[in-house]
C-alpha cells in the first residue's frame, strides 16, 4: 500500500522546525530508534514517517500573545508509510493525528491518499449528478428548508409544517438535527407520512419535494433502522455524522441495502475545526473526508450568515467537495445558517448552480408563512439566474418583496 501525506501547521517554540517535523515523523510511526541494534534499525525503517518538505511562514505578533511564548510557525509535510496502518479512516487518523492532536499547537491541515489508498472508499452512492436525476433539476441550485420548532409538536403539527414547506417548491426538506427518536414523531411514521403528504402536493401542484428524515439512535442499531426507512419509502436520510464518527457514515453509504442519499450535518464539528491553532481543517473534515466517506450532501457554515465561517474556508470546503476526481463522485455543498432570500445573489456568486440554498428560519419567518419562504427564494433564484435586480424581480413578485422588506438583500456587483 503506498503513503498518506499528511500536512500540517505547527507552532514551535524551540525555532527548529525540522528537528519538530522529524520528532513527528518518528514519534508517530516507530518511536525512538537511535539505541536500537543497527539489524533492527534496518527493520523498521521501512516503518518511518518520512518528512516530506518543511516551510517557515511569517511570524505573528497575534498567535505569539495567544500561545503565550514567541513561536516559529511552519507547514510541514510528513508521509506515513501504508504498511504501518489498516486502510479505514480510524486506523489513518490515529496513524496522522492520534496522540499528536492532543498536544493543542498543532492543526491537521489536509491529507492526501495514494491512488491504491483510495480505492477502498467508495464515495458518495449519488452524488450531484445522481441528485439532479433524482429530482429532474439540472439548470439551477437546489433549495432547501429545515422543519423548526417541532420538538414537543406532534405528527399533525408536522405534517402541517411539511406540506406548507413543499408547497414553496423547495426541493429538499430536512429534519431538524435535534430531533431525535421520540413518541410524538416516531421516526417510521415521520417517513410514512412525509410520503403521505408530499405526494399529496405533488398531485396538488406537481411538484414533490424530498424528504431527509433523521437517522438516530444508538451506532450498532443505524444499519437496521436505515434499512427500514429504505423499505417505508424514506427519500433522503439526514446524519449527525460528527457525533458518531466517519467511520460510521461510511459504513451506512457503502452498504447496498441503503439504496438512498445520505446528508450529513455538521453537528459537532465545531469541537474540532474552528481554531486556528488546532483541531482538523475545515476543508479536509466537512470536505475532503466526508466525500470519501460517502456523503451526498454536506451541510457547512455559508461565509455571510448567521454562524458564518471565513469565505476562503467555505469556499475551500466547496472544492473539496466537488472538484474532479476520477475515483468519487462529486458532493453537494450545503452553505447553511442564517440564510434568506437576500443573500442569494451573494450564494449564487461563491456557490453557483452545484450547491444547495438553505434555510430554515428565513423559510419559516416569512410573513406570509413557510409557503410564501419557500416561493420567495424560488423568486431569488430566478431573479439572479435571468440576470434581474431582486429589487426589480420583487416588484411583480410579492413574497421576495417582502422577504427581502424582512431581512434585506446584498446585490452582487459584477
Ligand atoms: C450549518 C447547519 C445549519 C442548520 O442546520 C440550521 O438548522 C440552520 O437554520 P437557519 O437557516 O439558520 O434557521
Amino acid at each position: 500500500m503506498s503513503e498518506i501525506l499528511a500536512t500540517y501547521l505547527v507552532h514551535d517554540h524551540k525555532g527548529n522546525l525540522e528537528k519538530k517535523a522529524e520528532g513527528i515523523a518518528l514519534g508517530l510511526t516507530i518511536g525512538s530508534w537511535t539505541d536500537l541494534p543497527q539489524l533492527e534499525q534496518e527493520q523498521l525503517k521501512k516503518h518511518k514517517g518520512r518528512v516530506v518538505s518543511v516551510k517557515e511562514i511569517s511570524s505573528s505578533d497575534r498567535v505569539d500573545a495567544y500561545l503565550g511564548k514567541t513561536v516559529t510557525r511552519g507547514i510541514i509535510q510528513i508521509a506515513y508509510p501504508g504498511l504501518n496502518f489498516s486502510n479505514d479512516l480510524p486506523a489513518i487518523m490515529t496513524t496522522v493525528f492520534g496522540k499528536l492532536s492532543l498536544d493543542g499547537e498543532i492543526k491537521l491541515l489536509d491529507l492526501e491518499f495514494g491512488d491504491d489508498l483510495k480505492r477502498a472508499y467508495s464515495g458518495p452512492k449519488f452524488g450531484i449528478e445522481g441528485l439532479r436525476s433524482i429530482t429532474g433539476v439540472h439548470e439551477r441550485p437546489f433549495i432547501m428548508s429545515i422543519f423548526k420548532g417541532v420538538i414537543g409538536r406532534d405528527l399533525n403539527f408536522l405534517s402541517n409544517q411539511l406540506k406548507e414547506q413543499a408547497l414553496g417548491g423547495l426541493d429538499f426538506i430536512k429534519d431538524d438535527e435535534i430531533l431525535f427518536e421520540n413518541e410524538l414523531t416516531p421516526f417510521d411514521k415521520r417517513i410514512t407520512e412525509g410520503r403521505r403528504v408530499l405526494e399529496e402536493v405533488k398531485e396538488e401542484t406537481g411538484h414533490r419535494a424530498r424528504y431527509a428524515v433523521n437517522l438516530t439512535g444508538r451506532t450498532f442499531d443505524l444499519k437496521d433502522k436505515a434499512k427500514r426507512a429504505v423499505e417505508l419509502g424514506a427519500d433522503f436520510l439526514l446524519f449527525n455524522v460528527f457525533a458518531y464518527g466517519l467511520d460510521t457514515l461510511q459504513s451506512l453509504a457503502e452498504d447496498k441495502e441503503i439504496s438512498i442519499p445520505i446528508m450529513a450535518h455538521p453537528a459537532v464539528s465545531g469541537a474540532i475545526t474552528p481554531s486556528e491553532f488546532y483541531g482538523i481543517s475545515n476543508e479536509l473534515l466537512l470536505g475532503k473526508l466526508l466525500r470519501y466517506a460517502g456523503a451526498d450532501f454536506s451541510l457547512f457554515p455559508s461565509p455571510y450568515g448567521s454562524v458564518a465561517l471565513p469565505k476562503e474556508q467555505a469556499l475551500a470546503i466547496r472544492d473539496a467537495l466537488t472538484v474532479p476526481d476520477d475515483h468519487f463522485k462529486a458532493t453537494l455543498p450545503v452553505p447553511s445558517a442564517g440564510i434568506h432570500p437576500g443573500l442569494v445573489p451573494l450564494l449564487y456568486q461563491d456557490f453557483g448552480n452545484d450547491a444547495v440554498i438553505n434555510a430554515g428560519g428565513g423559510v419559516h419567518g416569512h410573513e406570509l408563512g413557510a409557503a410564501a419562504g419557500g416561493k420567495a427564494f424560488r423568486q431569488a433564484v430566478e431573479a439572479v439566474r435571468s440576470g434581474a435586480s431582486l429589487a426589480g424581480y420583487g416588484e411583480t413578485h410579492p413574497e421576495l418583496q417582502i422577504a427581502l422588506k424582512q431581512w434585506g438583500s446584498v446585490e452582487v456587483v459584477k
